[in-house]
């Protein structure tokens, strides 16, 4: 190692959204001030997938003692970005195992030479298992995808190592934008500062061509014009929680969260063990300790569609509930739900209901005029039974753009317009009395695994991939401004300068 530099030899699983070297750590986002310098390390990165039979020939042959190059090839990365999206390498489409990530990094002499600075990595996000050497020694380990994980690297990069503390205290100074609101929940409304709020938003995904999960500031801030041009006032982190620049955004537009934890595809019995429930409840530890500053975030969400019917799964969710409560005693806590009311073993734990449903496509497909009927006996039904406030937390319909056919098939930009209205008629119905909000599935048509059930992916966007809007965009937008000035005067008609405003009360 040249004398001012550090050498990450490797780094194994994608990272997704980037790391930064910072001056003094502590978990917090990556944020210069008058104590602190950052270097970030976004940018091209040495990259091998390790394809060997039993995907560890990189463990066995020490690939992360020398440079990656040395061990065999390499290609380009950027990070932060996924893999997967960026090769022509049909392989790489859908590998799953070990992955070797490598940069040299040179640092600020001052940092080297200078042992009151502490020196800190941190990794953003990196999917799903994460090790990280530095100057090949074995630092950092991070299991779980979506959320930071840091070191001090003070001892491995400064070249006299010479116990820090007895250099005496450092002046440390970190500022955070402050947002003050009151979060409620009684047993038909959510309240904010005091007052009833309706969800009128959408489920997301961080997603897009080439890009795939990686951050990129452009799409961020597209997406938001596009939520703003929509009317919409919040979104679900669906179903992990998003980047930290992404909910920095929402407290500067005002737009409200709920940030849901990598807790997806708990479907099966086996699952509901105490490694998970252990492994869940760390997870929203971390989740909590990164996003609790954010004024935006309104309720954690534990997970989406868990098998919640089972024994196994009441205290399971009991637990992760509990401890989610005792971590932040200031938000609600929820889980979504795909489960009949009778048999959810769940919702007894939670602040309020979220249901996911897609009548007239998973249930009864091609029948629309079923929808009034099915969405007022879901509601009356769980409302009967726990008196809770509900909302709507994903409907849809699979829509590929440019399809179009009248009457409405399925499939069809005709189709999902008209599932969404007659779920909307559903809504309104109990709307002003114990359903506190509508989340449409989904902003955005996104890439998912390949099935008979997908075409090129999800397709239930009301946009595209690329953010142009479907004909049920132009239905969702008129509606959404329409609540959003029913909010704002509450008893006024939609008044059209209210376009160029924002729709957040
Ligand atoms: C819901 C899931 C979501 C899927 C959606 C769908 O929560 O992740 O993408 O179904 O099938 O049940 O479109």
């Amino acid at each position: 190692m040249a004398r001012g530099s550090a050498v990450a030899w490797a780094a194994l699983g994608p990272l997704l959204w980037g790391c930064a070297l910072g001056l003094q750590g502590g978990m917090l986002y990556p944020q210069e001030s008058p104590s602190r310098e950052c270097k970030k390390l976004d940018g091209l990165w040495s990259f091998r997938a390790d394809f060997s039979d039993n995907r560890r020939r990189g463990f066995e042959e020490q690939w992360y003692r020398r440079p990656l190059w040395e061990s065999g090839p390499t290609v380009d990365m950027p990070v932060p970005s996924s893999f997967n999206d960026i090769s022509q390498d049909w392989r790489l489409r859908h590998f799953v195992g070990w992955v070797w990530y490598e940069r040299e990094v040179i640092l600020p002499e001052r940092w080297t030479q200078d042992l009151r600075t502490r020196v800190v990595l941190r990794i953003g996000s990196a999917h799903s298992y994460a090790i990280v050497w530095v100057n090949g020694v074995d630092t950092l380990e991070h299991e779980g995808g979506y959320l930071p994980f840091e070191a001090d690297i003070s001892n491995l990069v400064q070249v006299q190592l010479t116990a820090q503390t007895s250099l005496g205290p450092v002046s440390d100074f970190y500022t955070l934008p402050v947002g003050i609101r009151t979060v409620a929940v009684t047993k038909s409304q959510f309240l904010i500062n005091g007052k009833p709020f309706y969800f009128h938003g959408v489920n997301k995904h961080e997603d897009a061509d080439i890009r795939g999960k990686g951050f990129d500031w452009p799409l961020l801030v597209k997406d938001f014009n596009l939520l703003r041009w929509l009317g919409a006032n919040a979104f679900r982190t669906s179903h992990y929680p998003y980047a930290e620049e992404v909910l920095q955004m929402c407290d500067r537009y005002g737009i409200v969260v709920i940030d849901e934890c990598p807790g997806v595809g708990l479907a099966l019995p086996q699952f509901f063990n105490n490694v998970s429930l252990h492994h869940h409840m760390q997870v929203m530890e971390e989740v909590v300790r990164r996003d609790k500053n954010h004024p935006a975030v309104v309720m954690w969400s534990v997970a989406n569609e868990p098998a919640s019917h089972l024994e196994s799964a009441g205290y399971y969710l009991k637990m992760v509930i509990a401890h989610t409560k005792a971590l932040d005693p200031s938000r609600p806590v929820t889980f979504v739900s795909n489960s009949n009311y009778a048999a959810d073993k769940g919702a007894p734990y939670v602040d309020v209901i979220c249901l996911n449903s897609y009548y007239s496509w998973y249930h009864d497909y091609g029948h629309l005029e079923l929808i009034q009927l099915q969405l007022a006996t879901q509601f009356e039904n769980w409302y009967k039974k726990y008196q809770k406030p509900i909302i709507q937390s994903e409907y849809g319909a699979e829509t590929i753009a440019g399809f179009h056919q009248d009457p409405p098939l399925m499939f069809t930009e005709e189709y999902q317009k008209s599932l969404l209205e007659q779920y909307h008629l559903g809504l309104d119905q109990k709307r002003r009395k114990y359903v506190v909000g509508e989340l449409i599935w989904n902003f955005a048509d996104f890439m998912t695994e390949q099935s008979p059930t997908r075409v090129l992916g999800n397709k239930k966007g009301i946009f595209t991939r690329q953010r142009q809007p479907k004909s049920a965009a132009f239905l969702l937008r008129e509606r959404y401004w329409k609540i959003a000035n029913e909010t704002r005067y509450p008893h006024s008609v939609a008044k059209s300068q209210c376009l160029e405003n924002s729709p957040f009360t």
